[in-house]
């Protein structure tokens, strides 16, 4: 009997992981954030978890990056950019913007036929079994390029049937294509909201295309406002789960976003992820050549907070780019170019991807378990405090990315309650080519001097005097344990200061929402 027989089917999975250089935390390259909901809330809405949700719900979205926060710890998804045309215009769009540095929705490098987008997901999720997710998103709208974005799903369903179909769409032509969605399979989709009210609507969309006119101001908005509502109660109906995107525009659709918030549960939307407007004048678009400018930080999060009591809130989206692939917040796209699949061999196995997800499910126990324990301590105290914190991570839910090597850090508010998720701050890598960029050095402090600490694995002495010199105490004692565990056990630590008279908490400074890759703020 050879030693293949004698193996268990975990060591055998083990074995088909450690093949392709595989382990959960090994093939986690980058960022991630919080678990599941804990503490009856300790992360985002969308970090619900097996417990909070009902049985058929959680199925569907436990393995899913953008409706499952905890699940983004571990799962990937790809866009595939089959779908160029768009049937309206938004104002701050500019599809021609084309940067393998930028990620934003609507930008990409290059554009698929469905055949080519098929060989490229199978060629991705040969190498990345953690990718579960085929979203199209773009570069213009799916649903104004119908044919090619369901022969791409019809393709990609038959080859691998594992992979969850995912679609975005500004949805002016939903209500026509529900029953194909319905018939794909497609279980997820995402409506962007930006307005109920045309008066709103017209400062935001200058014009739409419906039944071969061109319509513009209040006419339009008008007619988008009800489709997409039209849509999304189609799809309810039909039980597929409904995130609704939202982009935050200060002064013009901010508070708006309450009443858009309150339709969208109204007509049973599952996930609202409001997001902060990218603007830039480098972009060329009507905002960014307008001045138009994106909410800050804690701007950011009021309006996420005050719309949680209504619905489940996403807050760890990344904006990303129509052909992104990798976990969330990653960008892998320029390792899967159409010449690089060209020359790969594609190994499509569903076991090895099995073998990925069982690990993961036992790290996820893991996680949970230390977090539950942390907790218990935490609520024996008595006070009202609330702090955040940043952390350095590049994935699995741990404190494992050195301070130099963060593109982005992710912030957890701590309290009593336990840890929440509240975001992510992108920023200039402060280590290159090892030595310090005092620069960026600078753009770090201004994404996370709202908070009162940051976790890292490792720092040097220079930015350690720098942050602290900021005010941001620099922790680097937790390298490599849970980030929730962690952040619990420092505060239980952070409020016994407070009541022992060491520590007085004060109001930290607002903090700066990058505007895009690699824009140097002023
Ligand atoms: Fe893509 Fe969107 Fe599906 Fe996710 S993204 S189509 S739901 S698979 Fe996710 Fe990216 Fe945010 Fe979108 S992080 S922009 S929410
Ligand atoms: Fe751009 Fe999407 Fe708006 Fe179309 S719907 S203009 S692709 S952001």
């Amino acid at each position: 009997m050879t030693a293949a027989l004698t193996q268990t089917p975990k060591a055998k999975n083990f074995q088909r992981l450690k093949a392709l250089g595989l382990s959960v935390t090994s093939t986690i390259q980058h960022q991630g954030c919080g678990s599941k909901g804990g503490s009856g809330k300790s992360s985002c809405g969308s970090g619900a978890g097996a417990g909070d949700l009902p049985e058929e719900i959680w199925e569907k979205v436990k393995n899913h990056p953008c409706y499952s926060e905890e699940a983004h710890h571990y799962y990937a998804r790809m866009h595939v950019a089959v779908a160029p045309a768009c049937n309206i215009q938004c104002n701050y769009c500019n599809r021609k913007y084309d940067c393998a540095n930028e990620s934003r929705p609507g930008v990409v490098s290059e554009r698929l036929t469905p055949e080519e987008a098929a060989k490229k997901v199978l060629a991705v999720a040969s190498l990345i079994p953690q990718m579960t997710v085929l979203g199209i998103a773009g570069p213009g709208d799916p649903l104004a390029n119908p044919d090619k974005t369901f022969k791409t799903f019809e393709l990609v369903a038959k080859k691998a049937p594992d992979i969850k179909l995912c679609l975005s769409t500004n949805g002016l032509a939903l209500p026509e294509y529900v029953k194909r969605i319905k018939d794909f399979n497609v279980d997820h989709v995402t409506i962007t909201i930006n307005m109920i009210d045309p008066e709103v609507g017209e400062k935001i969309y200058p014009w739409v295309f419906y039944k071969h006119k061109r319509y513009k101001g209040k006419e339009a908005a008008k007619i988008l406002s009800e489709r997409q509502l039209e849509g999304l109660e189609m799809l309810t109906a039909e039980k597929i789960l409904c995130k609704i995107n939202s982009v935050m525009i200060p002064g013009i659709n901010d508070e708006h976003l309450i009443e858009v918030n309150k339709a969208v549960k109204s007509r049973g939307a599952f996930l609202h992820n409001i997001m902060p407007l990218i603007s830039a004048p480098e972009h060329g678009t009507y905002f960014g050549l307008t001045g138009q400018r994106g909410p800050t930080a804690q701007e950011l999060k009021a309006l996420q907070d005050k719309c949680e009591g209504q619905m489940n809130m996403m807050r760890h989206c990344r904006q990303c780019r129509a052909d992104a692939v990798g976990l969330l917040g990653e960008d892998r796209s320029s390792e899967f170019t159409k010449e690089k699949i060209a020359s790969i061999e594609v190994n499509y196995d569903m076991e090895t991807r099995k073998a990925y997800k069982m690990q993961v499910e036992q790290e996820r126990q893991m996680r949970v378990a230390e977090r539950e324990k942390e907790l218990k301590e935490i609520a024996k105290e008595n006070s009202e405090l609330k702090i955040l914190v940043a952390v350095a991570t590049k994935g699995g839910g741990k404190i494992n990315e050195h301070f130099g090597h963060a593109k982005e850090f992710q912030i957890y508010e701590l309290s009593t309650k336990g840890s929440k998720f509240i975001g992510h701050r992108r920023v200039d890598l402060y280590c290159q080519g090892g030595y310090g960029e005092e620069d960026a050095l600078e753009t770090v402090i201004r994404a996370i001097r709202d908070c009162v600490a940051v976790f890292v694995a490792k720092i040097g002495s220079c930015p350690k005097e720098a942050l602290e010199k900021a005010g941001i105490e620099t922790v680097d004692g937790f390298a490599y344990e849970y980030i929730e565990k962690a952040a619990l056990s420092y505060f239980k630590e952070y409020l016994r200061k407070v009541n022992a008279g060491l520590i007085h908490p004060t109001k930290k400074e607002d903090a700066l929402i990058r505007q895009g890759a690699l824009v140097t703020l002023n």
